[in-house]
């Protein structure tokens, strides 16, 4: 079993160098995590871009840009890291109750090495994440009982194993239009 590579959008509730509706671009290999998802890191120094492609306005690590969105895309306003913090995102699922939180915070584990340089945090399922997190004063929620499936009663992964649950994620976030790319 290999894990599946995921690019997904977020979309800001807050505009970014005066750029409306811009996403938030985040990669993880473990999409059953996002239903716990409580911010997104930034690098504070690492630089940013807002950047058009397709018609929809994404950010990003500049030092990903092209790997990630290609040579066409066409960049509007770059920005440090610390200029992101305490940005507003609509969360991916609204499955479970997580209060105050879907923010970007700044951490300095971030690195441009792959992905796109904002990272989905899941506090209960990392422990940079729960570092930074706690730092924050964000909550800890963790959905996965002992046995390793989602509690009982939750919308859509309710039972179902953790890593059963990428599969069924994944084809939401395509429904939704959030999928960016899947790399499998
Ligand atoms: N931050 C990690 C990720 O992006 C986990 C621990 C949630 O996949």
């Amino acid at each position: 079993v290999t894990d599946p590579s995921v690019y997904v959008r977020f979309p800001l509730k807050d505009a970014v160098a005066g750029q409306e509706n811009a996403d938030l671009l985040i990669w993880t290999t473990t999409p059953w995590t996002l239903v716990s998802n409580t911010a997104v890191a930034a690098h504070p120094e690492v630089t940013y871009v807002v950047a058009r492609s397709g018609g929809q306005t994404f950010v990003l690590a500049e030092p990903l840009l092209r790997k990630v969105l290609g040579e066409e895309a066409e960049v509007f306003a770059s920005l440090p890291g610390s200029a992101l913090e305490g940005l507003h995102y609509e969360r991916p699922f609204d499955l479970v109750d997580i209060p105050d939180a879907h923010r970007v915070v700044l951490a300095d584990y971030v690195t441009t090495e792959d992905g796109t340089g904002l990272v989905h945090q899941a506090p209960a399922f990392g422990a940079e994440d729960l570092a930074v997190c706690r730092a924050y004063g964000l909550p800890l929620v963790n959905p996965v009982a002992p046995n390793g499936r989602f509690e009982d009663g939750i919308e859509l992964v309710g039972g179902v194993f953790f890593k059963d649950a990428d599969a069924l994620l994944i084809d939401r976030l395509k429904e939704q239009g959030k999928l960016f790319r899947h790399e499998p």
